[in-house]
């Protein structure tokens, strides 16, 4: 049985008072809470058994690589990839997408070559393709939104053709908490000859994800989204498109041989992990999915189901919300973004900051997006595994009073 109850203990973090007031935290989209398993298994490999992974023979050393290694495999089960070999560490979300664009985009994008991407993609989706595209003259084109802040489809279909080289594309907006249709966009992409990447760091600590079944070309995500440490991400690519790509970074650990003249890289995945990776992260991020694991995934999407339509339902009550993206919560994951009448989202944010309330205000790096619906900010909420009704109560509450403590604050000012 799913018991929010017992989970949010294994939180440290829950139980704090921020402000005088019990730690109510819905800023989950930005980064998630650690169980004590984490915490403890990032203690006890500095503790005992610190040591750099891949290079030495002592008994440090190949303990750390051992446990370095599990996480590979764990994550690799974790998505259903076919060989950890597939499982490339990178340091988050950002950094995977930025090693297929110069690793992959590089070298197999010509001029005139077409990148398609949505609208509703975070910056770490579009900015690395737009410098690819200005270096190669390439055309990045930008699929809208239906009115209710689901994907336009039709406009998908038209904007593929033989020129069409990438699709890359959010599962879930960070904004919208739109569900996109990844399966039905990687078949149509591949039917025109195009390849995929989906942006998973909203959706992987959330939906269950196979990468075979879905055929799906790259998938992207970050540890500390899903429980784990920050500075983890992960890169999962198809095996032969991970070969005959070439490293991003040069250095220790990710060549076989090195002479004066030049260089021959090791196998996938050490070809793309050069330099000491970050360890402890890696090794603490094997306790986040194997907690995940425990709980089952369809439960913990399940849970957050049923959270944001409760959310949703009560939020729509109140006079003067604006709220954004699918209204009905079959499309929307666990995140909502709004806009409470002409109060700014920094003020909004910092009035539930003082009740121990944390969301998060501002453009939650998707400016496009922002423009494209007419707003230069917004406030989000967004919840995981450990939130509760009662939690989204004291929200709704503190949310009604901001109204009146922001026109008294500026009455007081003038
Ligand atoms: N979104 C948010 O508050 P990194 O920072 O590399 O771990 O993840 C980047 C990223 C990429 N794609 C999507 C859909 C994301 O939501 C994020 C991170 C956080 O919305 C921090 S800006």
């Amino acid at each position: 049985m799913y018991d929010v109850y017992e989970i949010r203990n294994d939180f440290p973090i829950l139980k704090e008072i921020v402000n005088g007031k019990q730690l109510v935290y819905l800023d989950n989209s930005a980064t998630t809470q650690k169980p004590k398993t984490v915490i403890d298994t990032i203690y006890n490999y500095y503790s005992s058994y610190n040591a750099n992974v891949h290079r030495g023979v002592h008994s440090l050393g190949v303990k750390a690589t051992e446990a370095y290694e599990n996480t590979r495999r764990m994550v690799a089960n974790f998505i259903n990839a076919p060989d950890p070999v597939c499982i490339i560490f990178t340091k988050g979300t950002t950094e995977s997408i930025n090693l297929v664009a110069y690793s992959w985009g590089r070298k197999f994008l010509k001029e005139g070559n077409e990148i398609i991407i949505t609208i509703m993609e975070h910056h770490s989706n579009i900015v690395p393709w737009q410098i690819l595209a200005k270096e190669k003259n390439l055309v990045l084109k930008f699929i809208p939104l239906k009115d209710d802040g689901t994907l336009d489809l039709e406009a998908f279909k038209s904007s593929l053709n033989e020129k069409t080289k990438l699709v890359a594309i959010t599962h879930v907006s960070n904004v919208l908490g739109t569900i996109n249709p990844i399966r039905e966009i990687i078949r149509l992409s591949h039917s025109a000859g195009a390849i995929v990447l989906v942006d998973g760091a909203q959706s992987v600590p959330s939906i269950p994800i196979d990468v075979q079944e879905l055929d799906v070309d790259f998938l992207v995500f970050s540890a500390h989204k899903m429980l784990g440490p920050t500075g983890v991400g992960v890169l999962y690519g198809k095996e032969e498109l991970l070969e005959r790509m070439d490293p991003l970074l040069g250095g220790g650990e990710m060549i076989k041989r090195v002479t004066k003249d030049s260089s021959v890289w090791a196998d996938i995945p050490y070809k793309f992990e050069g330099g000491t990776p970050n360890i402890a992260g890696v090794i603490g991020f094997a306790p986040a999915i194997e907690y995940l694991n425990k709980l089952g995934l369809s439960n913990v999407y399940n849970h957050e189901r049923a959270l944001v339509s409760y959310a949703l339902n009560r939020l729509l009550k109140i006079d003067g919300i604006r709220i954004y993206g699918p209204l009905n919560s079959e499309s929307r994951l666990n995140i909502i973004s709004f806009n409470y009448r002409d109060i700014h989202p920094h003020d909004v944010a910092t009035i539930l900051d003082q009740y121990g309330i944390a969301i998060r205000a501002g453009h939650h790096c998707a400016q496009p997006l922002h423009s494209y619906i007419g707003i230069s900010a917004s406030c989000r909420v967004s919840f995981y595994l450990y939130n509760t009704k009662e939690e989204i109560d004291i929200f709704l509450d503190a949310l009604r009073k901001v109204d009146r403590i922001f026109k008294n604050e500026h009455r007081r000012t003038l």
